[in-house]
């Protein structure tokens, strides 16, 4: 099956093309002719996957998905959370945003964070949402160059690497859009047409 994916972020577009079977074929926003930015004003995750479906539904007709994600700091009351992308007040400013989190991690002892991600499915007039999460650590300096966002400053639990350095591979496996993919995929697989 065809499946629009409500992202204008092109990293989330190829680790998730990355994660699909032969069987779900991925079309980007740019193929469907969308290149404007869709609101996002909900305070939790879960709101703004699916303001993001509901506008694509809206304004294009196209059945989608859509993942909003962040990371959540247990020492910062689990900020920058659903503003992880303007955390620095620069939107998607990855440098600007892991600056901040580093100064105001300065001294902590507590290290604790987690990735989420919430991907809403609005499928033949029904909405869905899955979830996943991975644990995990945040660095002190910023280490690896792969990935996007915070990965080079986040350590996944039982490794000793962030995901900028652990790479694509093994970070698609375990990250938190891994797991709520996971889920995706099982839903769709006995639930499309
Ligand atoms: P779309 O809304 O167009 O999908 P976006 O980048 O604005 O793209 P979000 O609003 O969901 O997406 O913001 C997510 C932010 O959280 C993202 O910009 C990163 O700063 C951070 N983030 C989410 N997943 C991440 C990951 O796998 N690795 C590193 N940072 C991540």
């Amino acid at each position: 099956m065809k499946l629009v994916f409500a992202t204008n972020n092109t990293h989330k577009l190829e680790e998730v093309r990355a994660m699909l079977s032969d069987s779900i074929e991925i079309v980007s926003l740019k193929e469907i002719g969308c290149s404007e930015d869709i609101p996002e004003t909900a305070e939790t995750m879960e709101g703004n996957a699916l303001l993001k479906v509901r506008y694509i539904k809206e304004h294009y007709g196209y059945d989608c998905f859509a993942d909003d994600s962040g990371l959540e700091v247990e020492v910062l009351n689990n900020t920058p959370g659903v503003y992880s992308a303007r955390y620095s007040g620069i939107p998607h400013d990855a440098e600007a945003n892991m600056n901040k989190l580093l100064q105001e991690m300065e001294g902590k002892a507590n290290r604790k964070g987690r990735f989420r991600s919430v991907i809403a499915l609005l499928l033949n007039g029904e909405e869905y949402l899955f979830d996943g999460i991975v644990n995990g650590q945040i660095t002190k300096e910023k280490r690896g160059e792969n990935g996007f966002g915070y990965d080079p400053v986040f350590i996944p639990d039982d490794y000793t690497q962030t995901f900028a350095e652990l790479g694509d591979h093994i970070k698609n496996q375990i990250s938190h859009r891994a797991r709520a993919v996971a889920k995706l995929t099982a839903f769709l697989s006995t639930n499309s047409i």
